[in-house]
């Protein structure tokens, strides 16, 4: 039985990715880590170490202490934050990359779930069905430290033979953890101010399209990726991965479809430029063929989860307060 570790358990996807291991793999075999104790649900649902991802000690020591084999490196500064803090975001995102790399490399552990994202892709980019191999000049750190992050893995993997995986997440969609720092961020904070206040202003204009997942699909995909074969494995830098594709202004019409008085407004900023040299569509043909990934969610499905979900949480907190 495989002993996990995952750095950055308390963020949007860390979280649902804790919840799901621990159901696959058993709670005592799942140790969950954050630099604070930002999800109590998380920190008191099983083993929880506060953890900084930049600390190659810290790390080690954490590795040693619970046996772990394999590490989901969950910890990132993303697209929107990582150009306020560029320094900040580089030296996160890479250096705790090279620590996982060089604790593979040197035997401590065995696997390696690194997250890419759509952000390696630049305006030079092909933006529709976007291919696996492609023109790559990401103009965010973000991009940049992933881009670079998806070489340094394919480069560990041929000269050491360390067993990293990855895939580029487009916008992640989900109703527990909300996100943080991101561009896609709109697309979860529509569905919360839709049952809140019944109107969103949107950072980012109505034509905009931009790939997106629902939460599930995303946790489906990372499962899959890592419980495959390793012969299977022909991309070792990181995989494209696809869904669905929308505009704000078709996120906020399957809304009105279920709350007809829902009304949004745009109002764009600095993320707008972030957003347009991103992909619209992204062919992921090759990860639908190497490990049989298939998403589920559409933007109907997903609004139904999202709206039916988020209205009983917020129905609940009602009640508690
Ligand atoms: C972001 O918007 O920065 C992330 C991503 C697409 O990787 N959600």
């Amino acid at each position: 039985m495989s002993k996990i570790l995952i750095i950055g358990a308390c963020g949007q996807i860390g979280s649902e990715l804790t919840y799901r291991l621990r159901e696959i793999y058993g709670d005592a075999n799942v140790v969950a880590s954050d630099i604070s104790y930002s999800n109590l649900d998380i920190v008191n649902s099983g083993a929880f170490e506060i953890l900084d991802a930049k600390d190659y000690n810290a790390v080690k020591i954490c590795v040693e202490k619970y046996n772990i084999d394999t590490v989901y490196l969950m910890a990132a500064m993303l697209s929107a934050t990582g150009e306020k803090y560029p320094m900040r975001a580089w030296d996160l995102n890479m250096n705790s990359l090279f620590h996982i790399l060089n604790l593979a490399k040197d035997g401590f552990i065995k696997k390696i779930f690194w997250p890419s994202s759509i952000a390696v892709f630049g305006p030079t980019t092909p933006t529709e069905n976007t291919p696996q191999h492609t023109i790559m000049e990401p103009t965010t750190v973000y991009g940049i430290t992933k881009q670079v992050g998806e070489r340094w893995c394919d480069y560990y993997f041929k000269q050491y033979g360390v067993d990293v995986r990855s895939i580029r997440y487009p916008g992640i969609i989900s109703w527990k953890t909300m996100p943080g720092g991101g561009t896609t961020d709109y697309a979860v904070e529509i569905y919360h101010k839709a049952i809140t206040d019944g109107h969103y202003e949107c950072f980012l204009s109505e034509h905009t399209k931009l790939p997106m997942m629902f939460m599930d699909d995303a946790i489906n995909a990372t499962v899959s990726i890592m419980q495959a074969p390793s012969e299977t494995i022909s991309i070792r830098s990181a995989y494209n991965l696809a869904a669905i594709s929308f505009t704000p202004e078709e996120i906020a019409n399957a809304i009105t479809a279920h709350i007809p008085e829902f009304k949004i407004t745009y109002k764009p900023d600095f993320r707008q430029q972030i957003a347009d040299s991103w992909p619209k569509s992204i062919d992921d043909a090759l990860a639908r063929k190497d490990w049989s990934w298939d998403h589920k969610f559409d933007l109907k499905q997903m609004t139904e989860e999202m709206l039916s979900q988020l209205q009983k949480k917020y129905a609940s907190s009602e009640k508690v307060s």
